[in-house]
């Protein structure tokens, strides 16, 4: 019988701030053999997400805590190398959320089967997967339709520009923010969006005032902090906040004041709405088919940013918190 072995990342320490590879170790391990009812995977690409800062802190949330002297969990594609179950094959390609590992051995409860038809296969884990319904849930929340004029910060990342993208679709007015040239490049030229600028290069209330002269319908806020301020300021009447992420402020050692102008939901009368992802899974079928149609069509662009390695993995997750990436971050395990 072959004994795997497998290397996977284990959380060292609690990060405080931004986190640092000492926050993490890369360790070998040799898995157990196979048992009945157990099907092992070799991991082909694993996502690395901003949610993940969260799970690395002490303390209870929606999602539980990563555990010290464990392996990280997160999102992944891979392929069954043995099964020892009836109806699963080597060779079949499977999502979990058993990444930041090279091999793992899980009952098939873990595993959710996917077609091998898609590629790259990790479209998974980006358009077709966690961000991209993130992107599609954040636009059914609020109802987004033709007309609307939406302003999306992160609009350069998985789910933003994803979430664009479908409102350009919808027939939206659609404003970006991203903090390269490049990126905002990309977002005008690849993503369709009618304006994109550089949130570093001014104030964000100034830019989007002179890219929204008449206000914005909807703020899809990935960024929270000085983007949500600007949000309320130019948000119109009636005007909806897609509250999905607020990544400006997930490495704080203290918690930050919130934005000095709420109030503008009394006078505005705005409806602002959290977004979890996990409330949306039963619909998860109804957007692979809508979504899936777009990349099929070529009418959406599924941009990512492939780090190769699982010893790479770790620097991905950072760079997450330096805008490293355009599109979905994911590793490809080689
Ligand atoms: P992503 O946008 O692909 O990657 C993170 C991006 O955030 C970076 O590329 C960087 O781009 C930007 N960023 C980092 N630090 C920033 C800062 N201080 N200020 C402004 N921008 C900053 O990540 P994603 O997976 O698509 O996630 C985007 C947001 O959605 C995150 O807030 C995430 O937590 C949230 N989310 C929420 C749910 C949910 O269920 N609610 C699900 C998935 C994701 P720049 O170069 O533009 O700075
Ligand atoms: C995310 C940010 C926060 C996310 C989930 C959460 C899946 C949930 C946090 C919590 O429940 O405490 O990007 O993506």
């Amino acid at each position: 019988m072959t004994q795997t072995i497998s290397r996977e990342i284990h959380l060292a320490s609690r990060p405080h701030g931004i986190p640092t590879a000492a926050n993490f170790t890369l360790v070998q391990t040799t898995l157990p053999s196979l048992r009945d009812q157990e099907v092992l995977v070799r991991n082909l690409f694993m996502s690395v997400d901003p949610y993940m800062r969260g799970r690395m802190n002490e303390g209870k949330s929606y999602v539980p805590q990563f555990e010290i002297g464990r392996p990280l969990e997160g999102g992944a594609v891979g392929e069954v190398v043995e099964s020892r179950v009836t109806g699963i094959k080597p060779g079949d390609i499977v999502t979990s959320s058993l990444g930041w590992r090279e091999f793992f051995i899980a009952p098939p409860r873990e595993l959710q089967p996917v077609s091998s038809q898609i590629q790259p296969l990790s479209v998974y884990l980006g358009a077709l997967g966690m961000t991209g319904l993130t992107a599609w849930a954040g636009l059914n929340l609020v109802e987004v339709k033709a007309g609307d004029t939406i302003y999306i910060s992160g609009a350069a990342g998985a789910v933003g520009s994803v979430a664009g993208q479908l409102a350009k679709l919808r027939g939206c007015r659609v404003i970006g923010s991203a903090g390269s040239d490049e990126k905002t490049a990309f977002l005008r030229t690849e993503c369709g969006f009618d304006e994109a600028f550089n949130y570093k290069d001014g104030p964000v209330l100034d830019q989007l005032k002179h890219n929204a002269p008449d206000g914005i319908d909807v703020y899809f806020d990935n960024v929270g902090g000085e983007s949500l301020e600007a949000a309320l300021a130019v948000l119109r009447l009636h005007g909806r906040i897609i509250a999905c992420g607020s990544i400006s402020g997930y490495n704080a050692e203290k918690s930050l004041p919130g934005p000095s102008n709420l109030f503008n939901i009394t006078t505005k009368r705005l409806t602002m709405k959290g977004l979890l992802v996990f409330d949306w899974l039963d619909r998860q079928a109804e957007f692979r088919k809508e979504v899936g149609d777009y990349c099929q069509a070529g009418k959406l662009k599924h941009k990512e940013t492939v780090v190769e390695g699982i010893d790479q993995a770790v620097a991905a997750f950072i760079g997450l918190f330096q805008g490293q990436n355009m599109g979905k971050m994911v590793v490809k395990l080689t």
